[in-house]
């Protein structure tokens, strides 16, 4: 029971109790808890830290800010010395990192550092999502993850996370502990919000189709700018759907299948919710490289087929 009654004693689980009671690995454990103290190193940097550009591009040409390259590196330093980790990918690196060859025991992990860092100068949530594949293969589909998870910066920071028995969340306290807040977060099969990205003139007939379809049904638009935050509406409220189709000129959206769809999809599809890219489950698709882009229809699993139809023009 995470919440306390009033008056009664406040019940509070503490991440790394919640992680030794599921049938994981020591090594696993440890990483979860080595990301969330990395989480707390980067809101100190979204706070705080400078909003400027890097002078850097990323591995999709786009222009690097400073926020984005400080929190890559608190990742990646914390990752490295976690003793757990053989190989690092970031949508911020060009390449994948090898911590070692040695794999016994260890995991790979692919992450966005600081996803919709745009937005930290007009103050809105942002935040880092992570994927977890037991071994040295990164390349591998998103099914094969072994737990993922977010962080969100917003008024409170939380963690939600699975390691494929349920998706819970925790929420920093003042004492800037993850304290369970949230467990066996659902969701419900059909929703009414949604949440579109990319410009709606370059959508095709059958996205169109969809959206209109959403607001017949009288779903409320709900978006932000933020993968973060806009996902964590779906997923917590339990009801609605998150799209970022093929556009007109971009037939593979704009989101990254290792850094952002694969380890929401994980979160979405073990919380009842299903995730496609119009055709198949994204948790299916075979990663050909690293910056492989992917549209992608995630939320209730009604509300993903109907989108499905829609895409496929029935
Ligand atoms: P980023 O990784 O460069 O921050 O871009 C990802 C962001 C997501 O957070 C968000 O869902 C999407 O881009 C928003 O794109 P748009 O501005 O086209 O709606
Ligand atoms: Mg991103």
């Amino acid at each position: 029971m995470p919440y306390s009654e009033p008056g009664k004693t406040k019940f509070q689980t503490d991440l790394r109790r919640h992680l030794r009671a599921k049938n994981i690995e020591d090594n696993l454990v440890h990483l979860i808890c080595e990301i969330a103290e990395a989480s707390k190193y980067v809101i100190n940097a979204v706070r705080t830290g400078d909003l400027g550009v890097a002078g850097t591009s990323n591995l999709y040409g786009e222009e690097q800010l400073a926020l984005d390259v400080l929190s890559d590196r608190i990742m990646r330093k914390r990752l490295i010395h976690s003793g757990v980790v053989c190989k690092i990918a970031s949508e911020e690196m060009d390449e994948i990192y090898e911590v070692t060859t040695d794999s016994d025991g260890m995991y790979s992990v692919a992450y966005d550092p600081l996803d919709g860092s745009s937005l930290v100068d007009v103050n809105l949530a942002v935040g880092t999502i992570v994927g977890i594949y037991a071994g040295c293969d990164l390349l591998q589909e998103g099914r094969k993850q072994v737990a993922a998870m977010y962080i969100l910066y917003g008024p409170r920071v939380s963690m939600v996370y699975s390691v494929g028995d349920g998706v819970h969340e925790f929420t920093m306290n003042h004492l800037m502990e993850f304290t369970l807040t949230r467990e066996n977060i659902r969701m419900q099969p059909e929703g009414n919000i949604y949440s579109p990205g990319g410009l709606r003139n370059k959508y095709s007939e059958g996205n169109e189709k969809f959206i209109r379809y959403l607001e017949a049904k009288g779903a409320k638009l709900r978006y932000s700018g933020g993968f973060v935050p806009d996902i964590n509406q779906v997923l917590l409220k339990g009801k609605g759907i998150f799209m970022y189709p093929a556009l007109n000129g971009s037939p593979n959206g704009k989101l990254r299948l290792l850094f952002e769809l694969n380890p929401m999809a994980y979160l979405v599809e073990n919380a009842g919710g299903a995730a496609s890219d119009g055709k198949r489950a994204i948790l299916d698709i075979k990663p050909e490289s690293l910056d492989q882009r992917a549209p992608i229809y995630i939320g209730c699993s009604e509300d993903v087929s109907k989108a499905m139809e829609y895409a496929n023009g029935n």
